[in-house]
């Protein structure tokens, strides 16, 4: 008979301006998911959420030592970026109290596991890929003494040289675990968008699409779904227990099965129940979806996050993306008509960026007309075909606190970090606060959409301040690369006249100028300086915008189309009207 094990799941304590001044903080599904199967299997679980209660180590032991677990679990959705406090967290506790066994799961330890157990010896085992099915069979193994290489999907020491077991065959019946949610101690702690109490809650898993970006096929091996009718009890149970008006789907692709998804959404919207859905649906499924769209929006789901990833068409195809330009200004046209909000994922770096690409980028998602714009930073994921394409580019930041898609990671050959970090903040800026979507929102007749809307911006708004103070902040700490890439005299500026910082700030660019000249290998869109800069105004139009407009070109009246066309003579595939 098995004996029950204490078994201690922490949330690390890695936080975040988007949980603190975006979203709000909100469920550790995946630790939750783990501990449903371990309740099950009759272990006593507690969930210690440091995230969420802002603990330091110090008091994250305390609690540790009041439960006296076997086991300290933990592992967080943001996976990379959290990886440093997950282990500063484990050494803490190993210090404190050695004879406990630490276990570490997630995407980046599932694919870090022999470098992890080389270089940090407060992790004792790491759970590679789904954690339900094995995290069972690791404990079992753990309280009888029974050797761990029999554990399939782990990896640990053997004689002080990690030893990875074979992984286990992804689960095939996700309707056979359950999620912990008895581990939640307050529900008032989980907030999202301002619309009351939010859970996670995951219809499927996996992804059928090759974005070499993305590491997610890899990770949960095949696509897989729940029943949709199960989803839906679950949901409507979530909403009678415990009042919940919010959830996010976990899902990377949740409308892969056309049937099935349909089936989710009907049972939603013919339930009725009072609950609002963020998820992330491919463009390219939302066209698919355009006759249903009603259906979604009854079934209650009102954010919808599209990985546009590109507004060119040549990158979209380099990283495999299966979707063109037309699709994204498609899908986002069809939100719009059916009062639900576009949040378009635009993903910077994916070539070399320069002033000019930044201006098409901003143009054309400002054509797109979504609601919200997530401009992220590539991320070099080892463990991505993106990854392993660049894996001898310089890294500006080898900080992996920092790999968290806010912050630029791989260098740039025309624009420094600085320059970068600019570019980006204006494209944001141009995006959320451009008087045309202002206008639109406040004339707006539906009060809640309306409202919604306006309490978003606000948020945005918020974290867009925070990530610039931060920046500025990491300046002048010299926490950050880009520190030494700006001159003293621009850091002295900051430090002793605030107020003429911001002209030093912009005549540094004139100077970096200087620079350039001296480098002949600099291309011209880094020698443009001050130019660049004042180029990213909305009211400047520069000599060659007609070629950096071109992938707007094919949506305007075919006659203009063909003047601008033969002007620019370039084609841009994907964007057949
Ligand atoms: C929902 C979500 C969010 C939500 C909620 C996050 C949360 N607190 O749970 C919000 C919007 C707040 C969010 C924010 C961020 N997110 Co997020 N998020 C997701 C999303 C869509 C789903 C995550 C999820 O719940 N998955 C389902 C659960 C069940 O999977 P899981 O956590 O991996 O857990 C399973 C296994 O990994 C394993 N496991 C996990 N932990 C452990 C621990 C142990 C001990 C064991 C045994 C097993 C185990 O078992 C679990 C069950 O099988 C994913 C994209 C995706 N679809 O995966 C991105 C994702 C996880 N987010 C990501 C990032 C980077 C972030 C941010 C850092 C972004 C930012 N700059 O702010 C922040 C972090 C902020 C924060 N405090 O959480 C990245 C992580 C990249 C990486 N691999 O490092 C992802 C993968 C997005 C992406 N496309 O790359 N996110
Ligand atoms: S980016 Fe999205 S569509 Fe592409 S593989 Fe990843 S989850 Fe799938």
């Amino acid at each position: 008979m098995t004996v029950a094990l204490k078994i201690l799941l922490i949330n690390p304590p890695y936080l975040t301006l988007t949980s603190r001044l975006g979203i709000g903080h909100q469920i550790p599904l995946g630790l939750l998911m783990v501990g449903g199967s371990l309740l099950d299997a009759g272990h006593e679980v507690r969930l210690l959420d440091a995230e969420r209660h802002h603990l330091s180590y110090g008091r994250i032991v305390e609690a540790g030592k009041q439960f006296s677990p076997d086991i300290v679990m933990t592992g967080h959705a943001g996976s990379t970026p959290a990886h440093p406090v997950c282990v500063k967290m484990l050494t803490a506790i190993k210090r404190a109290c050695p004879e406990v066994v630490t276990s570490y799961g997630g995407v980046y330890p599932s694919f870090h596991s022999e470098q992890i157990l080389d270089q940090e010896a407060a992790v004792d085992v790491i759970v590679r890929g789904e954690g339900e099915a094995v995290s069972i069979d690791l404990v079992e193994a753990i309280e009888s003494g029974a050797p761990l290489h029999r554990v399939q999907g782990i990896a640990f020491r053997e004689q002080g040289q990690p030893r990875l077991t074979p992984p286990r065959p992804p689960i095939q019946n996700l309707d056979a675990f359950r999620i912990g949610w008895e581990l939640v101690e307050n529900w008032d702690h989980y907030h999202c968008f301002g619309l009351g109490r939010a859970a996670i809650i995951q219809f499927s898993r996996g992804c059928p699409h090759y974005c070499t970006t993305c590491g997610q096929r890899d990770f949960w091996v095949n696509w897989r779904y729940r029943n949709p009718v199960m989803v839906v009890d679950e949901i409507e149970w979530l909403y009678r227990t415990h009042d919940i008006r919010f959830l996010t789907l976990a899902d990377e692709n949740p409308t892969t099965n056309e049937t099935e998804w349909r089936r989710f959404l009907e049972e939603m919207a013919a339930r009725k129940i009072p609950i609002h859905f963020f998820a992330s649906i491919r463009a390219t499924d939302i066209v698919r979806d355009a006759e249903i769209l009603d259906l979604y929006r009854e079934a209650g789901i009102l954010y919808l996050l599209i990985g546009v990833e590109s507004t060119d068409p040549e990158v979209l195809r380099a990283i495999k993306k299966g979707s063109t330009t037309r699709h994204d200004l498609d899908a986002c046209r069809l939100l719009k008509q059916h009062g639900i909000f576009s949040v378009l994922g635009h993903m910077v770096g994916l070539k070399d960026e320069t002033w000019k690409t930044f201006r098409t980028a901003t143009r054309q998602l400002i054509y797109y007309d979504g609601d919200f714009v997530n401009a992220v930073h590539v991320t070099p994921h080892s463990w991505t075909e993106f990854g392993r394409q660049v894996h001898d580019r310089l890294l500006v930041q080898p900080d992996l606190s920092k790999w968290d898609y806010r912050h630029q990671i791989i260098a740039q050959p025309n624009l420094s970090p600085w320059k970068m970090f600019f570019a980006v903040k204006w494209l944001e800026l141009r995006f959320h606060a451009r008087p045309g979507r202002l206008w639109s929102i406040l004339k707006m007749k539906n009060r809640f959409l309306r409202q919604q809307l306006l309490r978003s911006t606000f948020h945005t708004t918020l974290l867009w301040v925070g990530e610039v103070f931060t920046w500025f902040g990491e300046l002048l700490l010299g926490a950050t690369r880009p520190s030494k890439r700006i001159p003293k005299h621009l850091r002295q500026a900051l430090l002793t006249q605030p107020r003429r910082f911001f002209l030093s700030f912009i005549l540094h660019c004139g100077i970096n100028k200087r620079r350039a000249r001296k480098d002949l290998t600099v291309s011209k869109d880094r020698q443009e300086g001050l130019l660049g800069l004042v180029s990213m105004l909305p009211f400047h139009r520069y000599p060659d915008d007609h070629l950096a407009g071109d992938q707007l070109d094919l949506h305007l009246p075919l006659q203009i189309q063909g003047r601008r066309r033969k002007h620019a003579n370039r084609a841009s595939e994907g964007l057949s009207l």
